[in-house]
């Protein structure tokens, strides 16, 4: 009886463990916010907006553009070709809405290269790094989720002590 019990705790423990990483699953980001990927109010839009985040592999870049615009999003090398918007060869199309997935731990480039767009501030980088705890996701909601894990793992102590004493 106590074996049948205490294997009903561990598959509702893995249950709600599940349930807890599927809540701190990965981000997508729309670039820009709400503006969206469009000729920026200034040239440091772009940048200023990445710079407040913290990116982890698994997340998503959402480039979305209005319709009546015409934009692209490529990826340059590095810096020095970001500061001086040198096009790659390939650029990706944005005629609505390009995702685009930050599948390894490593600073990228983004720019438009449509006109003088990359000069205007359509450029940015951002840092991407592995999550040190998958559980939990990036902020600002971390801090909750701290509490909430430390809530989940006190409960889930007491219930195996409950049912294995
Ligand atoms: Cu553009």
């Amino acid at each position: 009886m106590a074996t049948k019990l205490m294997s009903l705790s561990s598959i509702a423990c893995l249950l709600l463990v599940g349930a807890f990483l599927h809540v701190a699953s990965a981000v997508d980001y729309d670039v820009g916010g709400d503006f969206g990927w469009s000729l920026p109010p200034n040239p440091t839009f772009f940048s200023d907006w990445a710079r407040n985040k913290t990116f982890f592999v698994g997340d998503k870049l959402v480039f979305r553009s209005k319709a009546s615009e015409t934009h692209d999003v490529a990826e340059p090398d590095g810096q020095v070709d970001l500061d001086g918007c040198v096009e790659p060869g390939i650029s990706l199309s944005t005629s609505a809405v390009l995702s685009i997935s930050l599948d390894s731990p490593r600073r990228r480039y983004f720019i438009c290269t449509i006109g003088n767009h990359c000069n205007a501030g359509m450029k940015f980088a951002v840092d991407v790094f592995i999550n040190p705890n998958s559980a939990m996701p990036p902020p600002p909601s971390s801090a909750s989720s701290l509490r909430f894990g430390a809530v989940l793992a006190a409960a889930m102590a007491g219930l195996f002590f409950l049912l294995t004493i």
